[in-house]
Order: C-alpha cells, then structure tokens, then sequence
C-alpha cells in the first residue's frame, strides 16, 4: 500500500517541480556543462544518508517547503542578512534538518564543475535520491532551476499549509500552486517516510469522529 502511493506521489513531485517554474526544465540540462552532476549527487548523498539515515526524510520535506515559497528557487537555503528573517528561520523551518548535507554536496559539485550547478537543482536531485536511498522509486528529474536570491520569513506562513488545515484549506493551499486535489492526496504519500511532533496530529488521533472534519 505505502509503495502504492509512493509510486503515485512520485509522478506528482514531477508535477509540482514543472509547476513551479517558470522557465523551462530539461531532463540532462547539465549534459555538456556538467555531465556527471547526477552521479555525484547520489553518491555524496548516499554516503551522508548511510552515516545518517533519519536525514533523508527531511530532504525531501526541505524540496516541498523550497518549491512552497517563491517557486522550487533554493531560496529556503539562504542564511539572513542583517537584521532580515530568512525562510528558514520561519516556524514551520524549525524542524527542517539537512541544511549541511546539501551545502556539502554543492561543495562537491563546485569542485567538478564551478558556478555552473544550482543549489535549487541540487535540492530537487538530493530529494530524489533520498526517497530511492530508503529504497523507495526513483524519477527523473528536469533540472535548469536558477536559484532565488530572496528569503523572506514572512512569506512562510502564508505559502506553507499548517497541520491543522482541513481539506477544504488544503486543497484550497494547493490549487495556488497549480496542484489540484489528486496531487494533494499523491504528494501527502512523502508522508509515507519521515517523522512527526505529536503535536501536528494528537488532536485529530485522539478527536477523530470519521465525520469529514479536520477538527472536532
Ligand atoms: C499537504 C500539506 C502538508 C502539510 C500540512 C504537512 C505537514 C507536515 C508536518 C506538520 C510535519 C511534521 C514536522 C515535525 O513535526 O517535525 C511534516 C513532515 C514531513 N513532511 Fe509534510 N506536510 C505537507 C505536505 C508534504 C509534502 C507535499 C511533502 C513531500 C512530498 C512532505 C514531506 C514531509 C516529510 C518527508 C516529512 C518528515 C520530515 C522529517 O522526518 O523530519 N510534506 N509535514
Ligand atoms: C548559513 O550559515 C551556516 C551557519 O553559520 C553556514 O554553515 C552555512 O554555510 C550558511 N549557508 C549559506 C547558504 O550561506
Ligand atoms: C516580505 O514579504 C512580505 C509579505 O509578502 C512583504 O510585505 C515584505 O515587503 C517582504 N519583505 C521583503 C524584504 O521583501
Ligand atoms: C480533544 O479535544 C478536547 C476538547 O476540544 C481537548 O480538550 C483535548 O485536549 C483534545 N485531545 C487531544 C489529544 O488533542
Ligand atoms: C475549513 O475551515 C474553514 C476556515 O476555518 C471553514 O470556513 C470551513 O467551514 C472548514 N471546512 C470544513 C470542511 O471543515
Ligand atoms: C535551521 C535553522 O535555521 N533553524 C532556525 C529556525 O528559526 C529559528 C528562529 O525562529 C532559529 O533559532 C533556528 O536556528
């Protein structure tokens, strides 16, 4: 059943990396510029996911709350300047791990071919190859992101749906992004993997009346 999903879910996190953005992703968009760009995004990720392997749920969370705000940009990766909040100060950020784990990569990726991979690419493979670490499928991935240059803490909440959404919010939070109801049932299968604060859903384990609602 979970590898069901998961093969559904897949197809989808194509959709929603197509959706958001705006110029056009090409399958082996590095092909001349950079040809080995995959190979060393897996093989540095699977070192880091078998020293650690709880971090490869939260990469993937990292691609769905970089493509939320401001399009699939990296954006979610960059540090605040001056007294300005990035994104990844927000309060849905706390709990976003594996900053370090995709700043390695790109380290490696520099030294083979410079300036020429994006962080937001980078992202989007690291996020594949962790689902495909935990032996889930594998898809491939149109790379070509240019990387986002803006962070803005405030535009996190407003993008991000929370966990207590119900679905007429959640569907409501997707379709602003081009997914429609079938892909918010397919891309919530990323859930298939990962852990949760008993905090997100308690209310809804313990209050459940099977009646439709998202709350009691
Ligand atoms: C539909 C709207 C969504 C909501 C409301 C939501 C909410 C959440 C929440 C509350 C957590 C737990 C965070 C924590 O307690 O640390 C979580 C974890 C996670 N989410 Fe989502 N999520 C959504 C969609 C997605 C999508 C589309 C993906 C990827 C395809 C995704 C991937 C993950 C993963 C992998 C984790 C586990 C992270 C970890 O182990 O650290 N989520 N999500
Ligand atoms: C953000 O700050 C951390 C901690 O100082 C650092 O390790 C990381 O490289 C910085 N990332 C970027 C994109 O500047
Ligand atoms: C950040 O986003 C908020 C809300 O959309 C906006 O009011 C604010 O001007 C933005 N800040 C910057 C520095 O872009
Ligand atoms: C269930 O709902 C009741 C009444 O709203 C609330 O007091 C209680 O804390 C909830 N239980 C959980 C586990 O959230
Ligand atoms: C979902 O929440 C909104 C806002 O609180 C509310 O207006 C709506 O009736 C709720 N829908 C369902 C199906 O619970
Ligand atoms: C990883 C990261 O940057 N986490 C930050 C999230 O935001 C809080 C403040 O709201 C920071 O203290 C964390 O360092």
């Amino acid at each position: 059943m979970a590898f069901k999903v998961i093969a559904v879910f897949v197809l989808f996190l194509a959709v929603l990396t197509i959706s958001c953005n705006a110029q056009s992703l090409k399958i082996g968009f590095y092909e001349k510029s950079c040809p080995n760009v995959e190979a060393i995004v897996k093989e540095t990720t699977n070192t880091i996911f078998s020293r650690a392997p709880t971090l490869a749920a939260p990469i993937l969370r990292m691609h769905f709350h970089d493509c939320f705000v401001r399009g699939c940009d990296g954006s979610i990766l960059l540090n605040a300047t001056g007294n300005g909040q990035a994104e990844k100060n927000a309060i849905p950020n706390l709990s976003v791990r594996g900053f370090g784990s995709i700043d390695r990569v790109k380290s490696v990726v520099e030294k083979k071919c410079p300036g020429v991979v994006s962080c937001a690419d980078i992202l989007a493979l690291a996020a594949r190859d962790a689902v495909s670490f935990l032996n889930g499928p594998s898809w491939k991935v149109p790379l070509g992101r240019s990387d986002g240059r803006v962070s803005n803490f405030s535009e996190v909440l407003s993008n991000l749906p929370p966990p207590f959404f119900n679905i007429t919010q959640l569907i409501a939070s997707f379709a602003v992004k081009g997914l429609n109801s079938k892909d918010l049932v397919v891309l919530s299968g990323g859930h298939t993997i990962g852990t949760s604060h008993c905090t997100s859903f308690s209310n809804r384990l313990y209050n459940f009346t099977g009646r439709g609602q998202g709350r009691p």
